[in-house]
C-alpha cells in the first residue's frame, strides 16, 4: 500500500487465479515495462513524433484490471495509455508504428502516442483532454446496458481528472442509471508537475465516489493481484445490473510526466520509497516465495521482452510513413 495510506478491501470473494495466470500477470507487466523503456529510447532517437507519457510504475493497474475483463468489454483510457492497450492485447509493432507515424500503426499512424485505439479489442479511446474519457465510458456503458449483452466498460483516469467537472457528471449519471462502468482512478499523487496536496483537499479519492453513493474500493495499485481481486467483483456486479464501482489504485509514476521531464519537483525520499514498491519487484517476490518463478526464469522473461520490444520497434520504423489521404475513419467505424 502507498506509504502512509489506509486500505479498505472489497468484501466480496475474489475469483482465484491459477498459478499459470499469476505468472502471466508478471509477464504482462514485464512486457509493458520493456515496451515503455523502448519508447523512451526511440523517443531519444527522434523516432517518436509528438510527445509521450510513459506508464512505468503503473503496470499492475493495467495488468490486474485487464485480467478481469471479457474480450467484448470496452476500455477508455488516457494519454498515459500504452499499458492499458498492451495488457488488452494490442500488437506491440502496430503500437510502435502508431508512435512513429507509420501507416501500419493502429490508427494508420495519424494518432500517435496519445491516441492508441483498437475497436476490435474494445479499446475505444485514449483521451488527451483530462477527464474527457469519463463521459465517453458512460456512453459506452449505456450502449452495453441497452444491448443487454452484459458487457462492461472500464474507464481509466488519473487523480487530476477527479477535479474536472466531467468526472462528477459521469459519476452521477452512471450511478443514477446503474450503468455497467468501472471507474479506475490511477492515483499517482501528481497531475503534471503538481503534487495532489496542492490541488485536492485529501489524498484518498474514494471519498468522492461516496458522495455519489457509489461502491468504492481503495486498493494498492502496485499489487497486481490486489488490483485483480478488487476489479473482478466490480465487473461481476456491473454485468449483473448492480451498477458502477469506483476503484482507486494508489500508484506512482517512475518517470516524469512526459518526454524528458526529469521530475525534479518530487522529494527524492518519496521517489525512493515508491521505487522500492515497484509492482514488478513486488509480484516477482510473491511468485518466488510461492515457488512459481525462479530468478533465472524471471531474468529470461525480461530479456525476451526487451528483445521483442526492440524487434517490434525496428520493424515499425521500417514501415512507410502515414498518409493523410487514407480513409482511416471509414475503415474503422463503418
Ligand atoms: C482539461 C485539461 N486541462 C489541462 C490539461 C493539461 N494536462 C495534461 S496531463 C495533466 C495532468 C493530469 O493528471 P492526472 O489526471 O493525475 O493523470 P497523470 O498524468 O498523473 O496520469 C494536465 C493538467 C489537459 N490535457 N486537459
Ligand atoms: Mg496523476
Amino acid at each position: 500500500m502507498a506509504p502512509g495510506s489506509k486500505a479498505t478491501k472489497s468484501n466480496e470473494t475474489p475469483i482465484p487465479l491459477t498459478s499459470a495466470e499469476r505468472v502471466e500477470l508478471y509477464r504482462t507487466m514485464v512486457e509493458i515495462r520493456e515496451f515503455e523503456e523502448q519508447v523512451q529510447r526511440s523517443y531519444l532517437e527522434g523516432l517518436v513524433h509528438g510527445t509521450t507519457h510513459l506508464c512505468n510504475g503503473h503496470e499492475a493497474v493495467s495488468a490486474g484490471v485487464a485480467k478481469a475483463l471479457r474480450p467484448d468489454d470496452y476500455l477508455s483510457y488516457t494519454y498515459r495509455g500504452h499499458g492499458h492497450c498492451l495488457a488488452r492485447g494490442m500488437d506491440a509493432e502496430a503500437a510502435f508504428a502508431e508512435l512513429f507515424g507509420r501507416e501500419t500503426g493502429v490508427c494508420g499512424g495519424l494518432g500517435g502516442s496519445m491516441h492508441l485505439t483498437d475497436i476490435d479489442k474494445g479499446l475505444i479511446g485514449a483521451f488527451g483532454i483530462v477527464g474527457a474519457g469519463l463521459p465517453v465510458a458512460v456512453g459506452a456503458a449505456l450502449s452495453a446496458q441497452l444491448a443487454g449483452k452484459e458487457q462492461v466498460c472500464v474507464c481509466f483516469f488519473g487523480d487530476g481528472a477527479t477535479n474536472i467537472g466531467a468526472f462528477h457528471e459521469a459519476m452521477n449519471l452512471a450511478q443514477v442509471w446503474k450503468l455497467p462502468v468501472i471507474f479506475v482512478c490511477e492515483n499517482n499523487l501528481y497531475g503534471e508537475f503538481t503534487r495532489i496536496d496542492h490541488t485536492t483537499p485529501y489524498e484518498d479519492l474514494v471519498i468522492r465516489a461516496r458522495g455519489y453513493a457509489m461502491e468504492a474500493v481503495l486498493v494498492d495499485g502496485n499489487d497486481v493481484e490486489a488490483v485483480y481481486a478488487a476489479t473482478a467483483p466490480a465487473v461481476a456486479r456491473a454485468r449483473g445490473g448492480g451498477g458502477p464501482t469506483f476503484i482507486e489504485c494508489k500508484t506512482y509514476r517512475h518517470r516524469g510526466h512526459s518526454r524528458t521531464d526529469p521530475a525534479k519537483y518530487r522529494d527524492p525520499a518519496e521517489v525512493e520509497a515508491w521505487l522500492k514498491r515497484d509492482p514488478l519487484l513486488l509480484h516477482r517476490k510473491v511468485l518466488a516465495d510461492d515457488g512459481l518463478l525462479g530468478d533465472q526464469e524471471a531474468e529470461a522473461m525480461i530479456s525476451e521482452a526487451r528483445a521483442a520490444a526492440k524487434a517490434a520497434a525496428d520493424r515499425a520504423a521500417a514501415a512507410s510513413w502515414a498518409s493523410a489521404d487514407q480513409d482511416f475513419m471509414a475503415k474503422t467505424y463503418v
